[in-house]
């Protein structure tokens, strides 16, 4: 029998953490795709709670080099109070995004209510550049450096940030997937010791041995709720090409759900962010299928097969 879980989905049309328009039609190439339903069809009792509404705010000029800190802030409070209520009302809370700044707010929403998170950070990127690292200024290049305590004295204080305060620790994240590391973020990563899997790893070892090891070196007792942060970058531009920043030589079909259900398989899977689809670029058709897919295997989908509570086995006479 599959699990059966309380979804709470959200959708976050965002698109201002980066440069380019599209990733805010995220949720609504999710919804056309039936994501909904597919939930449901699973034997979820799924809670839509549609999507977000961001304003984008006036004169909102860079500040030093970061883009639209403004809007990116206001919309990432909105995103965070939503997270947090979500996950209080006992939920598993799959945010469809939307550009990547999203986990901000969905990080620190979840750690809100539930504060001994760890996360998991499936990307191609690292998305630890602080606003001073930053050469891009691309907020979704950064979210894990404004949510994470040993970064603070990194991070300065922004006009449209004020809310969000440091909720994790460094210690609580682990990455897989890594293939476009900038030179300040591999610093951060390894003067903090923060675990990381690259997909350098991913070849050597195997994605088995890989998310073992990921989960092992954040929550040795395995015990904690899990935030998992998917950017669809982290998959092979062969089957996400619909995304900002494609880079080759990414993860497979099957290496990404291999851990969304070894992740699914803990129960301990809290928050869920998929990020980082614009549909925009390339074949969107894919892409989104390929999500579709991916997400399927977080709310109980096995590729070993499935069947319902309700279902009862034939009998002969
Ligand atoms: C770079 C930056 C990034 C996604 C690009 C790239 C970050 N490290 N993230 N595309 N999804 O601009 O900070
Ligand atoms: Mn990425
Ligand atoms: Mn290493
Ligand atoms: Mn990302």
């Amino acid at each position: 029998m599959p699990p059966v879980f309380k979804v709470g989905v959200l959708g976050v049309p965002l698109s201002k953490g980066q440069p380019r328009d599209g990733t805010e039609n995220g949720p609504k190439a999710l919804r056309n795709a039936g994501i909904i339903k597919v939930l449901e069809d699973l034997g979820n009792q799924v809670i839509d709670h549609g999507d977000l509404q961001f304003e984008t705010i006036e004169n909102d000029n860079p500040k030093d080099k970061i883009k639209n800190p403004k809007t990116v802030g206001a919309a990432n409070k909105k995103i965070s109070d939503a997270v947090y209520s979500i996950v209080k009302s006992e939920q598993l809370c799959l945010t469809m995004g939307g550009d990547h700044s999203m986990a901000m707010g969905s990080i620190h929403g979840h750690a809100l209510a539930e504060p001994n998170i760890v996360v998991v950070w499936v990307d191609a990127h690292a998305d630890i550049n602080t606003p001073l690292t930053s050469s891009s200024g691309n907020i979704h290049g950064m979210p894990l450096s404004f949510v994470s305590k040993e970064l603070e004295a990194y991070v300065p204080k922004l006009k449209g940030f004020e809310w969000c305060f440091p909720c994790i620790s460094v210690k609580d994240i682990v990455y897989i997937g890594l293939r476009d590391v900038d030179e300040g973020e591999r610093c951060i990563i390894e003067h903090f010791g923060i675990a990381h899997y690259s997909m350098q790893d991913v070849d050597r070892m195997g994605i088995g041995e890989v998310v073992d090891k990921a989960l092992k070196a954040v929550d040795p007792t395995g015990t904690r709720p899990i935030h998992l942060s998917f950017d669809v970058d982290a998959l092979d531009p062969a089957i996400t090409p619909s995304t900002g920043t494609p880079v080759a030589g990414g993860l497979s079909f099957r290496e990404g759900q291999y851990i969304m259900e070894v992740l699914a398989n803990t129960g301990r899977l809290s928050v869920v962010d998929i990020a980082e689809i614009n549909t925009t670029v390339g074949n969107s058709d894919v892409t989104v299928k390929t999500a579709v897919e991916i997400v399927k295997k977080c709310f109980g989908q096995k590729r070993g097969g499935n069947f319902l509570p309700s279902y009862g086995l034939p009998k002969a006479n």
